[in-house]
């Protein structure tokens, strides 16, 4: 099934970049990826809602995984999701005293995603807005290392993948991701 319509889509060498504003549950990728918490057992948010579209077999597979660190990434089936996979990676809880650390860990969760991806040959993967939740990291600045990690290891860590959403849940995390785009010189 064709992906919603994008707010705005960006081709990068041969890879189409899409921001979507949607349910990440709904759409059929090789991969949805998770903002998780360390235990990898489910919570709110957008692991809530993964965990209840996918079905239990989806938390007895994360069972086996023993968690997962921040910054970090893991990845199992996708179970009754449409997607194939679910990459569940943890992302940092935002502190102002903390930024930078925080910033690195942020981008390490795309660039571990990106890289799971890439070792699995998988040809789409849609990110959600890691963080920008429960996890307070300001929408703006989270949009602009989400994309701009996004393009820089794209080509190393992930050349199967043709195509990379930006899945935001309202319009507002969109012209984040608008922004980010339009900074970068994407559009
Ligand atoms: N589809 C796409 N985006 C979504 C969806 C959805 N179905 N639901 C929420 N979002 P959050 P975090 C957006 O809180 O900040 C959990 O309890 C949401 O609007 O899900 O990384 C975990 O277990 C926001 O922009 O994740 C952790 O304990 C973004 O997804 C903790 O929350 C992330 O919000 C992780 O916090």
């Amino acid at each position: 099934m064709p992906l919603p319509e994008p707010v705005l889509t960006a081709e990068v060498e041969e890879r189409r970049l899409d921001i979507l504003v949607a349910d990440i549950t709904t759409l059929d990728v090789d991969a949805i990826v998770n903002a998780a918490n360390t235990s990898l057992l489910g919570g709110g948010g957008v692991d809530g809602a993964i965990h209840r579209a996918a079905c239990p077999d989806l938390l007895a597979e994360c069972r086996t995984l023993h968690g997962c660190p921040t910054g970090e990434a893991k990845i199992t089936k996708g179970y009754r999701l449409k997607a194939k996979h679910v990459v569940h990676t943890v992302g940092p809880v935002w502190s102002a005293a903390k930024a930078e650390r925080n910033k690195e860990l942020l981008a390490s969760c795309y660039r571990t995603s990106l890289a799971l991806a890439g070792k699995h040959r998988l040809a789409s993967i849609a990110f959600p807005a890691i963080s920008t939740g429960v996890y307070r990291f300001p929408a703006d600045l989270a949009a602009r290392i989400a994309v701009e990690t996004v393009l820089s290891a794209l080509p190393a860590k992930a050349p199967s993948l043709e195509r990379v959403v930006f899945c935001c849940f309202n319009r507002e995390a969109a012209v984040h991701h608008e922004d980010a785009f339009g900074e970068l010189g994407l559009v």
